[in-house]
């Protein structure tokens, strides 16, 4: 027993798909999940000591790379005092204050343990704080599986075909508008029909979950306006984005100031945590102080803090972001290259250390609709071509990826070197079945 594909079969027998979250099912690319056994700097090893060069970081938190020594030694010191206490610690307010001089929108912060409940959490405090009903979301993104948000969700949802979620009450999703991202008329005229009735516009300020899109020009300056007008809550879920594209994350990148923000991941330096903060008159209507409960046993438990802690030392440490963004970038001019000497249309784009790949004839991809006019089939190939080859990218063509401070020249030059021949092998395919001859 430890060929992923034994141990696939046994946790399937227990666990409803083999796994605890269904974006790494490899559903949607085919084939079986890896089941891996450590990770360490750049790379994964599975259960059977294969290694492989990691673009998904546990979809995001491990920006310092897998196992930092910093990042073991501060918990595997902190554990030996205790694991939780359900009380107060001193690392919550260090973690908490860390945020806020780091995100000045962010003027409190409360803790909580993923991004879902982080989401869920601001929805329920904007809707408490305007005493209104109606959010506003982007068709593609997500925000975790909160009720109110998985209606047109990204991510897993997306990749496996439930938009939507089946159990979600006709009664709760009709209180969640849908606009396109990138497109702020769809944002106009759902305010010029609801604008008094909207208490939050929640973006993803990069659209990490349905591969990665940046805001065009004036988009979130634009959101940040009507938002303005209309006396509603614009939520920043920076989840992904937050320490990942920039020290500010992404609302300082483009210097707009949402007047909530949530976040994950990275502040727990894979640990679970998520947070939700920002302007103090509204987090003040959280309980105890105000009428918003939100609550959790583990929410700012010491060993998450001191991961987080420690995972912001490192990124805070001065060039970082430099040479994370620049040994990203390299990596996509190198795919999109070699992509184009095989006669693959393909299509990047890349920010701090995340990416996206299209594959596409389209010379940049702004909208959801876009996306989904990328060449799925293609991305499996890739995909796959490049499991082979030892490196991982996201089980999912509706996912960013990841490079962390632990990827060097080397791995990118390897990561380069395989997709070279996997795109000559790609491209050998396409012209077999595009000239119906007999191949090998
Ligand atoms: P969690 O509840 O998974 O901690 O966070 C939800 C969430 C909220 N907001 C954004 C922008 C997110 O990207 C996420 C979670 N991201 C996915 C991958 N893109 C998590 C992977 C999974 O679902 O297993």
């Amino acid at each position: 027993m430890g060929h992923s594909h034994d141990l696939f079969a046994q946790a399937k027998r227990y666990i409803p798909g083999g796994v605890n979250s269904p974006v790494r099912s490899f559903q949607s690319v085919g084939g079986e999940p890896l089941f891996f056994k450590s990770g360490q700097g750049a790379y994964l090893v599975d259960e059977q000591d294969k290694r492989y060069i990691d673009y998904v970081g546990s979809w995001g938190p491990m920006i310092a790379g897998h196992a930092h020594p910093h990042i073991i030694e501060a918990v595997t010191h902190r554990i030996k005092h205790g694991l939780s206490f359900g009380a107060p610690t001193r690392l919550e307010t260090q973690l908490a204050e860390k945020i806020c001089q780091l995100m000045p929108a962010i003027e409190q912060i409360r803790m909580v343990n993923s991004g879902t409940e982080a989401s869920m959490s601001a929805i329920r405090l904007a809707r408490g704080f305007t005493k209104r009903n109606k959010i506003l979301k982007f068709a593609g993104c997500y925000h975790g599986h909160a009720d109110s948000l998985l209606v047109q969700a990204g991510s897993g949802a997306l990749t496996l075909g439930i938009p939507s979620s089946a159990g979600v009450p006709a009664r709760i999703a009709e209180d969640t508008l849908v606009a396109e991202f990138n497109q702020l008329a769809t944002v106009k005229a759902l305010f010029a029909l609801h604008g008094e009735d909207i208490a939050a516009v929640i973006v993803e300020p990069i659209a990490g979950n349905m591969n990665c899109i940046l805001p065009q020009p004036r988009f979130l300056a634009g959101l940040r306006e009507l938002c303005n007008h209309y006396q509603s809550v614009l939520i920043f879920d920076e989840v992904m984005t937050g320490f990942r594209v920039a020290l500010g994350g992404a609302q300082g990148y483009f210097d707009i100031k949402p007047d909530l923000t949530i976040l994950g991941k990275i502040i727990g330096g894979g640990m679970p945590v998520g947070a939700l903060g920002g302007r103090s008159d509204i987090m003040q209507c959280l309980a105890p102080e105000g009428p918003v409960y939100q609550a959790g046993t583990l929410s700012g438990n010491p060993i998450a803090m001191t991961a987080g802690l420690a995972t912001l030392d490192l990124v805070t440490a001065p060039g970082f972001y430099k040479t994370l963004t620049h040994l990203t970038e390299q990596l996509m001019s190198g795919l999109k290259q070699l992509a184009k000497q095989a006669g693959i249309a393909c299509h990047t784009v890349s920010i701090g250390g995340m990416f996206g790949l299209f594959f596409t004839e389209a010379s940049t991809v702004a909208t959801f609709e876009q996306v989904k006019q990328c060449n799925i089939p293609l991305f499996k190939q890739f995909f796959h071509g490049m499991l082979q080859e030892g490196v991982y990218f996201a089980p999912s063509a509706f996912e960013a990826g990841f490079v962390s401070a632990a990827h060097s020249e080397k791995e990118v030059a390897y990561t380069l070197q395989a997709a070279s021949k996997v795109f000559s092998t790609i491209s050998a395919s396409i012209t077999c079945s595009s000239q119906e001859i007999h191949c090998n």
